[in-house]
Order: structure tokens, then C-alpha cells, then sequence
């Protein structure tokens, strides 16, 4: 082999061995990047557990639960477990919150493994991989515990445990176009047992995959000449 070409090998293994340290989780159905876009607010939501914010009914984008990740199926929406989470960012903050109906809510166990609990990965630095480093485990309705481990500042429980809020103070890397690593799931514990682990994941996507997907900062919503215009229209028809 001449030099040359042994240079040109060398320089695609270290591609393809970078493009593999970075992995990125596709979605089988589409063929695109499995990530979910938070958007930016003109308002914060405020930090109570309670889901009446403006911005999650007017921006947040629905990011439904339904890929079982231990037995790798489809999860249907049903009375065992339902969910779905959204995100929005402001000034530095990303504003996650979690909307459940699990049929037996259990939080009264000696061991995390005997409660109902969530888990959110959420990974600054976008290494794309999983790790206990930016692992966050949330026993539903635990109030009591307020002290987290930075980014994550604030958790607020609503609706007897069925509802959540959380708070991750990312300062510069909650900008426009950044992306980090976020994964999310419950712990659906009933009759004491762990029945299920429904996660905000792609088909195919199991416990065992050791990427994380993606959560990008995206900021479409910026007041422009038709919403004033349409603002205007509402405060006019306060007097016609
Ligand atoms: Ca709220
Ligand atoms: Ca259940
Ligand atoms: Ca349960």
C-alpha cells in the first residue's frame, strides 16, 4: 500500500470512529434524527406543579411516552399508564413538564425500585451516551426532597402525583440551535412490582441502548407584523 492511501485510511477510520463516539438515535419510521425540539417562550411557566401555564398549552410541543424500553413495544395509551411530557426554554432555563395518569399510583415503598418514579437524563456536554453522571431519579409526588444536583434547580409535583415540573438552570447552553442530551421514562410500579418502563422513545429503542437522544433549543416564535396586528384586533374588540 502506498503512503498515500494509508494516510486516506487512516483518515476514514478516524471519521468513522468519531461519527460512532457521537452517536445519534434514528427513527426507524422516518429514517431522521429521533429529538425533540423545546421552544422558546416569551413567558416563564411558573414552577408549581400545576399544568395551567400559557406556555405549555400555547408552545410546548407533545412528546408522547409510548415505547416500552424493557420488553422493546409499542405502548398504547391505556388506564395502566399514560404520558406525555413537553419542553420550553427562557433565559438560560429549560422548563420540562411531565403530564400522567398511571391506574395505581405507589409512592409509599422503603426502595426507589418500590415507587412509582420518573427518570430524566439530561446531558449538557451531548456526549450521546448514557450515563449516572446527569441521571435524575423523581419518586411521584416526593416534595419533601429539594435538593438537586446542578443543572436541574426545581421539582414540583401536582395533581396527586400525576403532574410535574421541573426547572434546569443551562445558562449560554440554552441557545438557539444547541443541542443536548435528554431521555425520559416512568417507573410504572404496581401491586409493588415493577410492571413497565414507558419512555419517550423511538420504536425499537430498548434500556439496553446506550444513547441518549437529543433535545434541541429552537426558537421559531418571534412577534411579528401579523400578531400585532392580530393582538391589536383582539383589543379593539374589547370596545366594538
Ligand atoms: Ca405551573
Ligand atoms: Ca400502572
Ligand atoms: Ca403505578
Amino acid at each position: 500500500m502506498k503512503p498515500v492511501s494509508l494516510i486516506s485510511t487512516s483518515v476514514i477510520i478516524l471519521i468513522v470512529a468519531a461519527s460512532a463516539s457521537f452517536a445519534h438515535i434514528i427513527n426507524p419510521e422516518t429514517g431522521l434524527k429521533f429529538r425533540y425540539n423545546a421552544e422558546l417562550v416569551e413567558v416563564s411557566p411558573v414552577i408549581d406543579g400545576v399544568l395551567n401555564d400559557t406556555p405549555w398549552h400555547e408552545t410546548g410541543i407533545p412528546g408522547k411516552m409510548d415505547q416500552e424500553v424493557v420488553y422493546d413495544q409499542q405502548w398504547l395509551e391505556s388506564s395502566d399508564f399514560t404520558g406525555v411530557f413537553a419542553g420550553v426554554w427562557r433565559s438560560g432555563f429549560l422548563y420540562i413538564a411531565i403530564q400522567m395518569s398511571d391506574d395505581q399510583v405507589e409512592n409509599h415503598g422503603a426502595k426507589l425500585s418500590e415507587k412509582d418514579h420518573l427518570v430524566v437524563y439530561l446531558d449538557p456536554d451531548h456526549s450521546g451516551h448514557k450515563s449516572d453522571l446527569y441521571r435524575y431519579d423523581l419518586p411521584v409526588g416526593d416534595d419533601e426532597h429539594q435538593s438537586f444536583d446542578p443543572p436541574l434547580r426545581a421539582v414540583a409535583w401536582g395533581d396527586d402525583g400525576q403532574s410535574c415540573e421541573l426547572m434546569f438552570n443551562l445558562g449560554d447552553i440554552a441557545e438557539k440551535g444547541n443541542t443536548i442530551g435528554f431521555w425520559i421514562y416512568y417507573n410504572d410500579v404496581d401491586n409493588g412490582n415493577l410492571e413497565h418502563r414507558i419512555s419517550w422513545g423511538p420504536p425499537g429503542y430498548t434500556d439496553d441502548d446506550l444513547s441518549l437522544p437529543d433535545l434541541v433549543f429552537t426558537a421559531k416564535l418571534k412577534p411579528n407584523v401579523n400578531q400585532k396586528v392580530l393582538q391589536w384586533g383582539r383589543i379593539k374588540s374589547f370596545y366594538y
